[in-house]
C-alpha cells in the first residue's frame, strides 16, 4: 500500500539510490541519529531488545519498574542500582563498531552535518567523530556533579567509585554525585535544542539503532524536510520511518546495512582501514 507518492529526491527507494545520491554530490549535509542499537555489536546491551536488553535483565536489581534505574526521583532514594549498571557500562571497556567508524568517515570526508546520539557510551568520540559534530542528546559519562549543590566532582575519583561499583558523594555537601547523563525527569542538555535545526538543513538523514521511543529525541526525524531522504538502519521498523516518499528501510543488523552502503559507495577499504586503526 503506497500512501506516499513516488520519491521526490531519490530515483527509487533503495540503498543503491541513496549511494548514488551521495556519489552525485547532492548529499553534503548528512545528519546522523543514533541510539543504543549501534552499540550492541560492541557488547553494550540496549534497553529494549527482547532477552538481551537491559530492561529484561534488571530483575536482580529489584527495581519497581525497569526505567527506575534512570529515574531522577528514584535515584535520590536508591542510587545503588544505577551504580551497579554504571560499572558495567562505563566507557573505556568497549571498542567502536563499523557503524561508528562509518560516521567518522563521513566527517573525514566533510559530509557530516551533525551527529545526534542518545548514547552515553562515548563510542562516537572513540571512533574519531570530531567533538563539534556530536550532540550527546542525553549527556555522557564525561563529567559529573552533585545533584544537590551542583558542584563538579573530579573525574579520577568518579572513575574509582564507578569501577568499584559504589556511590560517590559530594566533597562539599555530601549530596549524591551523578554523571551528567539525562535521567527521566530531567531536561536535555542545551546543545540539543540549540543544534536541532541542523536536521532541517540536512540533505540526507541516517537513523541507526534506535527504537525512537524517547522524546524529544524521537521527534528529530520529523524535523527533516519532507523531500529529504531518510534511511533507517535498524532491526525493526520504528517511528514514522517508511511513511514519507523518500524513506528507505534497511532492516537488520545496522553493521550489515552500513557495510552494504559503504560497498555501494566504494568506501569499503577506507572504512576498514579507519576501523582497524582505532
Ligand atoms: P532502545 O530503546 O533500547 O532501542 C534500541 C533499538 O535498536 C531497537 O529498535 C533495536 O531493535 C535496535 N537494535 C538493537 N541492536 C541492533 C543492531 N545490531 N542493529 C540494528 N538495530 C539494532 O534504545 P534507544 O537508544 O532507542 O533508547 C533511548 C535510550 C537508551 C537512550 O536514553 C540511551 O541513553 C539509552 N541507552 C544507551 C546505551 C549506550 O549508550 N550504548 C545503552 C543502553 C541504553
Amino acid at each position: 500500500s503506497a500512501a506516499y507518492g513516488p520519491p521526490a529526491t531519490l530515483p527509487e527507494r533503495s540503498l543503491e539510490a541513496v549511494a548514488e545520491h551521495i556519489k552525485s554530490g547532492k548529499a553534503r549535509r548528512i545528519v546522523v541519529m543514533t541510539g543504543a542499537g549501534i552499540s550492541t555489536a560492541a557488547g553494550i546491551p540496549d534497553f529494549r531488545s527482547p532477552k538481551t536488553g537491559l530492561y529484561s535483565n534488571l530483575a536482580r536489581l529489584n527495581l519497581p519498574y525497569a526505567e527506575a534505574v534512570f529515574d531522577i526521583s528514584y535515584f535520590r532514594n536508591r542510587p545503588e542500582p544505577f551504580y551497579v549498571l554504571a560499572q558495567e557500562l562505563y566507557p573505556g571497556k568497549f571498542h567502536p563498531t563499523i557503524s561508528h567508524a562509518f560516521i567518522a568517515l563521513l566527517a573525514e570526508k566533510g559530509l557530516l552535518q551533525m551527529l545526534f546520539t542518545q548514547n552515553i557510551d562515548c563510542l562516537e568520540r572513540a571512533a574519531g567523530v570530531p567533538a563539534e559534530k556530536i550532540v550527546e542528546a542525553h549527556g555522557s559519562f564525561a563529567t559529573q556533579r552533585c545533584i544537590e549543590c551542583k558542584v563538579e566532582f573530579p573525574d579520577e575519583h568518579m572513575k574509582a567509585h564507578v569501577l568499584r561499583g559504589d556511590v560517590p558523594r559530594c566533597g562539599e555537601c555530601k549530596g549524591l554525585v551523578k554523571p551528567d547523563i539525562t535521567f527521566f525527569g530531567e531536561a536535555l542538555p542545551r546543545a540539543f535544542s540549540e543544534k536541532s535545526h541542523h536536521t532541517a538543513m540536512a540533505d540526507l538523514v541516517l537513523i541507526i539503532g534506535t527504537s525512537l521511543t524517547v522524546y524529544p529525541f524521537a521527534s528529530l526525524p520529523e524535523m527533516a524536510r519532507k523531500e529529504t531522504p531518510r534511511v533507517l538502519f535498524n532491526m525493526e521498523k520504528v517511528g514514522s520511518l517508511g511513511s514519507r516518499s523518500d524513506d528507505v528501510l534497511e532492516l537488520g543488523a545496522c553493521d550489515d546495512g552500513i557495510r552494504k552502503l559503504a560497498e555501494l559507495l566504494g568506501w569499503t577499504d577506507e572504512l576498514h582501514d579507519h576501523w582497524r586503526n582505532l
